[in-house]
Order: C-alpha cells, then sequence, then structure tokens
C-alpha cells in the first residue's frame, strides 16, 4: 500500500483555503462517500472536495495535476462496478458534483436544456417536464443518480428501447480535462461533422478521462397517454415472441418492455410492503410492458387492448393484469423498481450485467441456469432486466441464509460460467453499468488485443500523467 505524500498533506491546506467548509476531512464527513450503496468496496481519501463551479471543479483538478494527486469523481454514488470509490491506499482526492446543481438553460423550441453534472436525473425531468418535454432517460436509482454519473456510464434503464441509452440522449458536454482546462462543448446541436467525438469519447469512460462539468441533453415531446401491465408467461422465449408482437403491434409507441423471474417479484414482495403481486396465477416470468401513445389516452387504451388479447389468443400469455390508473402503472413499476435493492436487503449477489442478441436470450437462460446450478446446487437465480434490449441483470443469490464469504469465494466459478455463454454469443459483460473496478481485469480477457491498445492510447492521450480515477477501466 503507498502513503499519501506529507507534502500533500501540507499542500491541501491551499486548497483548503479557497474551499472552506467544502473540502472535507473528517472521517466522519468523508465516509458517506468511501462506501458504495451495496458496502461491497472501501476506500481512503486524502479529501472530498465539493466544487460549486466549473471554475471550481477546475482549481481542483489543477491542484491535483500540481501535487500529482489521483482524483475519484463521484455523482450520486449509485454504480453498480465500484467506479466512484477509491482505492484504500488514502492518496486520492474525491471531487464530488453533489453541489453543481444548477439547471443553467431550457429551449422548448430545440428541445434542450442545459444544467450542471450534479443535477439529479429526476431533476433533470422535473426541469424537462415544466418545459413541456419529456427526457426519457429512467431508472430506479433516479432520484440519487446524477446526470455526470449518467454519462459518465452511458447508463440505460427502463425506456432504451425506443429512446436510446444516455450517450443517444446528450449533445453536448463540458468537461475539465486531466491538465485542469475547462471544455467547452455544450452544444445543442443534431448534426456536428467537425472531426473526432470528443463527447463520445467522454460519454462511458467512467471519470478516467476528465470531469464531466455540464450536459447538453435532448428533450422529446411527452405522450398523451401510456398504458402499463404486467402479463404472467410460461418462460423467457414465450416473453421473446411477445416482444416480437408488441413491437408489430405498437411499433415505436413500446417504450418499455421488462422481464423478471418469480424469485425477483417474490424479494421485491418479500423486502417492500407496497410491493403486492398484481396476479394470483402462478407464473414462472413475468414481463412488465408499457406503451407511450403520442395521439390519445382512447387511442392508447384501444391498440394496447388489442395487443393484449390478441398475445392471449396466440397462447402467449398466462394472465395479464393492464393499469387502469396511474397509480395502478405506478405500482406496477414499483414492483420492478424494488428489485435491485431487494437482493441486497436479501442478502449476497453475484451480479452480471449481460448483453445478448435478444434472439438469443431464451436458449441462453435455460442452458446458462442449468450449467450454474450445476456448479453449485440451491443458488437462487436473480434473473431480470432489460429484455427488449437484449440486456439482462443475470445475478446469482446463495439458498436461503448462505450468503457470507463461502458463497461469496464462487464469484470466478460463475462469472466463468456466465461469461463463457456470452462468448458463444457474442455477448457483452457490461451492457449498462460499466466496468469500474469489479470488472477492469476481466475486460483484458474480452477485448481483442487492437481494441485494447487503442483504448490504451486514447487514456495516454488524455491523461498522460494516469491521474483521473486510475486503475478503473483499464488496469
Ligand atoms: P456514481 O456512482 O457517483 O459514479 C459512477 C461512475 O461515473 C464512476 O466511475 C465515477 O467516477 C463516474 N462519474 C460520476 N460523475 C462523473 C462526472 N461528473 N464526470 C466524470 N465521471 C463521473 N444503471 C443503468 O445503466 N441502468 C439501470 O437501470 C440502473 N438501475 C439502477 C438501479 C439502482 C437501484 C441503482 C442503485 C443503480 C442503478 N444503475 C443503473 C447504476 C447506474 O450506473 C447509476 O445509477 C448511475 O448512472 C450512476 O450515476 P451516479 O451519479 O450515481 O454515479
Ligand atoms: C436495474 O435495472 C439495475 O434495476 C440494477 O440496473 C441491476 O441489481 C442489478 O443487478
Ligand atoms: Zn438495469
Amino acid at each position: 500500500m503507498q502513503s499519501t505524500p506529507a507534502a500533500n498533506i501540507v499542500a491541501l491546506e491551499s486548497l483548503a483555503a479557497s474551499f472552506s467548509g467544502r473540502l472535507l476531512t473528517d472521517p466522519a464527513d468523508t465516509a458517506p462517500f468511501l462506501t458504495d450503496w451495496m458496502g461491497k468496496w472501501r476506500g481512503k481519501a486524502l479529501a472530498v472536495a465539493q466544487p460549486d463551479t466549473t471554475e471550481d471543479a477546475a482549481i481542483i483538478v489543477r491542484w491535483c495535476a500540481a501535487h500529482q494527486v489521483p482524483i475519484v469523481t463521484q455523482g450520486g454514488n449509485t454504480g453498480m462496478v465500484g467506479g466512484g470509490i477509491p482505492d484504500a491506499d488514502g492518496r486520492a482526492l474525491l471531487l464530488s458534483t453533489r453541489r453543481m446543481r444548477r439547471v443553467r438553460a431550457v429551449d422548448p423550441i430545440n428541445n434542450t436544456l442545459t444544467v450542471d453534472a450534479g443535477v439529479t436525473l429526476l431533476e433533470v425531468q422535473q426541469a424537462a417536464s415544466a418545459a413541456g418535454r419529456l427526457f426519457p432517460l429512467s431508472l430506479s436509482a433516479e432520484g440519487s443518480c446524477t446526470i455526470g454519473g449518467n454519462l459518465a456510464t452511458n447508463a440505460g434503464g427502463v425506456q432504451v428501447l425506443r429512446y436510446g441509452n444516455a450517450r443517444e440522449l446528450c449533445l453536448g458536454l463540458e468537461v475539465v480535462t486531466a491538465d485542469g482546462k475547462v471544455w467547452d462543448g455544450l452544444r445543442g446541436l443534431r448534426k456536428d461533422n467537425t472531426g473526432y467525438d470528443l463527447r463520445d469519447l467522454f460519454i462511458g469512460s467512467e471519470g478516467t478521462l476528465g470531469v464531466i462539468t455540464a450536459a447538453t441533453l435532448k428533450m422529446v415531446p411527452q405522450p398523451a397517454a401510456r398504458m402499463t401491465a404486467m402479463a404472467a408467461v410460461e418462460s423467457p422465449h414465450a416473453a421473446l415472441r411477445l416482444l416480437a408482437l408488441a413491437q408489430q403491434r405498437l411499433s415505436a409507441t413500446l417504450t418499455g418492455f421488462e422481464l423478471m423471474n418469480d424469485f425477483c417479484m417474490s424479494l421485491a414482495v418479500k423486502h417492500f410492503p407496497a410491493c403486492r403481486k398484481p396476479l394470483d396465477t402462478p407464473a414462472p416470468w413475468h414481463v412488465l410492458l408499457e406503451s407511450s401513445d403520442p395521439t390519445s389516452e382512447e387511442h392508447a387504451r384501444d391498440s394496447f387492448e388489442r395487443l393484449m388479447e390478441e398475445a392471449m389468443e396466440q397462447g402467449l400469455l398466462l394472465d395479464a393484469a393492464v393499469a387502469a390508473s396511474m397509480a395502478q402503472s405506478e405500482s406496477l413499476w414499483h414492483i420492478r423498481h424494488c428489485v435491485g435493492e431487494a437482493q441486497t436487503r436479501e442478502g449476497d449477489s453475484i451480479k452480471h450485467d449481460i448483453s445478448v442478441p435478444i434472439s438469443a436470450i431464451g436458449d441462453f437462460i435455460v442452458a446458462t441456469n442449468a450449467a450454474l446450478e450445476q456448479a453449485s446446487p440451491g443458488i437462487r437465480m436473480v434473473v431480470f432486466g432489460h429484455l427488449g434490449d437484449g440486456n439482462l441483470h443475470y445475478n446469482v443469490a446463495p439458498a436461503e441464509g448462505g450468503s457470507g464469504p463461502a458463497f461469496r469465494a464462487l464469484q470466478p466459478l460463475f462469472n466463468g460460467i456466465v461469461y463463457a455463454a456470452i462468448t458463444r454469443v457474442n455477448g457483452s459483460i457490461s451492457a449498462e453499468h460499466g466496468i469500474g473496478q469489479l470488472k477492469r481485469d476481466k475486460l483484458a480477457l474480452y477485448k481483442s488485443p487492437v481494441e485494447l491498445e487503442l483504448m490504451m492510447r486514447l487514456k495516454t492521450a488524455f491523461d498522460p500523467d494516469n491521474l483521473m480515477n486510475p486503475g478503473r477501466v483499464l488496469p
């Protein structure tokens, strides 16, 4: 373990002078920033700096560059791969964007809004809504995660099949570079072919290339009506047939198509009293599907109910509950949004956030479930996620009461089985959560040497001293 050079601790006083009350060093104040919400990673930091503005952030980065102090940027600290938690050696400075909370501009004609990086996703959605528009990125952590974190991880969520990932919803960025310069790329343009796309390099770079301080985001029209249903299905194969039918009948109005196995439903109901099973019919799998219709409530209900009837006639559904009101729709979504945290309340969960060609998902689940159960009898599979995007959260939980080091020691075994199956279908080991520290060493195994070499060269070009979130994403 490397120690923090005493000179850096002394020099910190110069930074403290300009960041009075916003440079935290007391362990009681820094503790919440130094562990993740699942309690999987614990780090230490020289200090936690809380800039209010881009210029503040640039001062901090310049100070880090001058003193060769690594810098870990953190937004809402809701990430799943340990990317925002510093190492345990205490050398890094943690830059929290949580005080950077200004909505800078809203332009309903250009359908854009520009916000500071620390604005939460929910606040971005609310700012768009106040302008009569929709910002369609949506995920269970939206009340806490920040737009900077969403862009740094290229977050996905529950409406990707219609509106795309965070990347597709971002037109411009403002970034503090590793040497402390400010790049103002806050352009609200749909077309801009002027050389290499720096914006797209910073998106998904998980704090390893620069600090995102603001973003110009796309807004879209608000739908006139939404229809939501929870459908009980026999198998992932049946869910895929339902997806194909829904896409055919609803085309672009299909905005959500989420799958969960029965164990996920039971976990949500067990750990969150507000979650109630919406259907009495026992079923091994459920699909939560939603349409967002631009025309009218009547049109939305009519086409949605026709779809559900047709699916029933074709034998794709065991049962279904169609929400009759916004409140019912919210309670169906509440079940889905509780699954992530319900796993943590239940105990250990070895997570795989995987991307698979949609057509391969049914066979993938059957074969890989069998391989995992053979390797470790009694495990409980937590299978859920964004089926419409080919993205599964394919997590493994121990038998009831089996959490602990012995179960966690099985991680390499489970990872090996799942990632080998992914490779066979040309899938990806990270669909939406990123690489962080969890999958850093796996990246070298699953990317081609050419891809890795280009990524390393980019990292060196952007951050020659390797100070921006070192040891995350790339070794
Ligand atoms: P943090 O956790 O603070 O940071 C994440 C990474 O981004 C770190 O590497 C950090 O260094 C970097 N970073 C943060 N801010 C900046 C910045 N301003 N500039 C540069 N780098 C930065 N993700 C999905 O994609 N889809 C989901 O459906 C989804 N559901 C979730 C549900 C729950 C209950 C939870 C807890 C998480 C979920 N996530 C999901 C994980 C997801 O990655 C985050 O919620 C979100 O995108 C991270 O934002 P954050 O502000 O919390 O970032
Ligand atoms: C979700 O879709 C998140 O709810 C969490 O991406 C996934 O807990 C997980 O594995
Ligand atoms: Zn997800």
